[in-house]
């Protein structure tokens, strides 16, 4: 492990574009749950109840149960050294962009600026009426929270299954991947799309591309690097002894 360690150390540092992509397998040592996982989110809902704007249209209430036990969850967590990690990682490439399919707000609590938050954010709410967006940390959103410029109800400011996601969002992280020479791909099951794309689109584009994780994906035949193993661990040894 170490010597590829090492090899992709040297690749980020002669890279003059990085491109990172996370997933929920990056905020898992902070106590966050992942969605595929044996404790996985997705096991006791099934992602079809929850998050998919029928759902919200059918049961807005259940759905906004299900949001607030998790910003209720995700209030009392922080980040963790592999979100510290990446954030020194910025500070020693030229260039650096940082796209997560994850809504929980780890990346930014941890001091990274600019990322390209995919699915949106947990923290965010948009209004169903004038399309509003604000942030609101308060844990408990209570189950009908109306906007307070206009009155209407409040949705969560996440993409949810069967939405489009913001196009400019996503062109900056199509662009991203493309144009990068490392694309390191962390903590993700590779199973959602468009996200799970982006790192087709680093290999297409002449990436050398690495994948940390805890088991293996359907991506792991073409990554350049296969690192098996806790985020936490692996991603700060890549910008230690960086010098
Ligand atoms: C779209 C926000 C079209 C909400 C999320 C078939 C049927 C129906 C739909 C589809 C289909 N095929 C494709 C689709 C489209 C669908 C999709 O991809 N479905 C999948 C399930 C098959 N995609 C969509 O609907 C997207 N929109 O396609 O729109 C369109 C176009 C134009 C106009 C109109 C419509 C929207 C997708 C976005 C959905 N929203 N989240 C919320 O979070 O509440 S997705 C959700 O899954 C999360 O955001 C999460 O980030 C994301 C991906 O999951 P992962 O992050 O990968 O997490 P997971 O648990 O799966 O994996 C964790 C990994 O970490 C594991 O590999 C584990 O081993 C590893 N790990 C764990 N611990 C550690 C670790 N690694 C390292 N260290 C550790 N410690
Ligand atoms: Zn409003």
């Amino acid at each position: 492990m170490e010597e590829k360690i090492k090899a992709l150390r040297d690749a980020l540092k002669k890279a003059d574009q990085v491109a990172v992509l996370t997933g929920a397998g990056i905020s898992a040592e902070s106590g966050v749950p992942t969605f595929r996982g044996d404790e996985g989110i997705w096991k006791s809902y099934r992602a079809t109840d929850l998050a998919t704007p029928e759902a919200f249209a059918r049961d807005p209430e259940l759905v906004w149960r299900f949001y607030n036990w998790r910003r209720e969850l995700i209030s009392k967590v922080t980040y963790n050294l592999a979100h510290k990690a990446l954030v020194e990682l910025k500070g020693l490439v030229p260039g650096f962009t940082l796209i997560t399919q994850n809504v929980d707000g780890l990346h930014l609590l941890s001091g990274s600026q600019n990322l390209l938050e995919i699915h949106g954010n947990l923290w965010k709410v948009r209004c169903t009426k004038c399309q509003k967006i604000t942030l609101d940390r308060s844990p408990d959103l209570r189950t009908s929270p109306k906007c307070k410029f206009c009155g209407g109800l409040l949705r969560p400011h996440v993409v949810w299954f069967g939405e489009a996601l913001d196009p400019a969002i996503l062109n900056k992280s199509v662009d991203a991947s493309r144009t990068s020479q490392v694309m390191l791909v962390i903590g993700t099951s590779a199973v959602v799309q468009p996200a799970a794309s982006l790192a087709l689109e680093a290999k297409s584009g002449g990436a050398v591309v690495a994948e940390i994780n805890l088991e293996s994906t359907p991506h792991s035949h073409f990554m350049d690097f296969s690192l098996l193993g806790k985020a936490g661990e692996i991603v700060p040894k890549l910008v230690e002894a960086w010098g």
